[in-house]
């Protein structure tokens, strides 16, 4: 029998009419200028925050859902400055953060709502590892349509908006145009938080075999940045193929996913036959531009074939 490498959705996305015209009503412009405020706030307030504080928590951290599950007090004093400044910016929006999100409660609805994840990898952070990065995104309609994501480590940010492009550092990402196909891919996977096996673990390392394997997939190589925005955003500037992982959340790829649209590539389910997802499927591969989009389609369609 096939396991599916699945999570409840938690997060159900109503579609109401009256909403899904005011997705009409952001236009590319109005985007762009939210876009604009989002590489402010992450440039001049929080990268420095990011910046000064990482590998200054050791032991003072806590587990959530388990002892690799990670959270510090910067994480949430973070997402609440970003939370005042966006309410305050756009009353009208509703905000979703990593650290406020309600399980069964927080639903994400058709309203222009900001995705949040004041630290994304959390556990490089704690530990020093330059691989944490602050990702803002925005969805209207449940759509991403704005994406800022800022590692002030490596002095990297990725921003984009729906109908305005993809940047890295202010400049247009162009993927260089060229073949696409599995077996000569480099792919994020990642350890990611779940580890009992007998569940999901199990596929996800069983899945890993199958693509590495000179018997299976026999793919170049995998890599692994400990930050689903970071492994999005090095999909969408092409120096990642593609990044599947199962378990992450809407505010790890809200962002990120705006911004590989925006230069040419897709996020597609992490099983198999899931081509139209919503964005807290929490299980999903995203694959790079620069190429036809019939490749695109073959190589998600070669991929899924190694999911255990
Ligand atoms: C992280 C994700 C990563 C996943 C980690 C963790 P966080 O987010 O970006 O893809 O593998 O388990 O969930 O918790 O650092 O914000």
């Amino acid at each position: 029998t096939t396991s599916t490498l699945y999570y409840p959705i938690k997060l159900l996305i109503k579609h109401t009419p009256i909403v899904e015209t005011m997705s009409e009503a952001l236009s590319s412009q109005e985007l762009k200028e939210i876009e604009n405020n989002l590489v402010r706030l992450a440039k001049d307030e929080i990268g420095p925050v990011l910046k000064s504080k990482s590998g200054t928590q050791f032991g003072q951290f806590d587990d959530k859902a388990n002892q690799v599950d990670l959270v510090t007090v910067i994480d949430k004093k973070v997402e609440s400055i970003i939370n005042k400044r966006l309410t305050s910016l756009y009353p009208d929006f509703e905000f979703i953060g990593e650290e406020t999100f309600k399980p069964g409660l927080t639903s994400i609805t058709n309203s222009p709502t900001f995705i949040v994840d004041p630290i994304d990898g959390t556990t490089n952070f704690i530990h020093g590892y330059p691989y944490s990065c602050v990702s803002m995104g925005l969805a209207v309609g449940g759509e991403p349509v704005v994406g800022v994501v800022y590692n002030p480590h490596l002095n990297m940010m990725f921003h984009a908006s729906k109908g305005n492009g993809s940047f890295f550092n202010d400049e247009l990402i162009h993927v260089t145009k060229r073949s696409l196909t599995l077996q000569q891919s480099v792919i994020a996977l990642e350890s990611g938080a779940e580890r009992s096996p007998g569940s999901n673990f199990d596929i996800k390392m069983e899945t890993y075999k199958n693509l590495l394997s000179d018997k299976g997939g026999y793919i170049h190589g995998s890599r692994s940045a400990g930050s689903a925005a970071m492994n999005m955003c090095y999909v969408a500037n092409g120096m990642l193929d593609a990044y599947w992982e199962g378990g992450c959340w809407a505010w790890d790829v809200c962002a990120g996913w705006c911004i590989l649209k925006e230069s040419g590539g897709i996020v597609v389910g992490g099983n198999k036959d899931e081509w139209d997802i919503p964005v807290d499927r929490r299980c999903y591969l995203a694959v790079r531009g620069g190429c036809e989009k019939s490749e695109q389609q073959y190589f998600v369609k070669s991929f899924w074939s190694h999911v255990a």
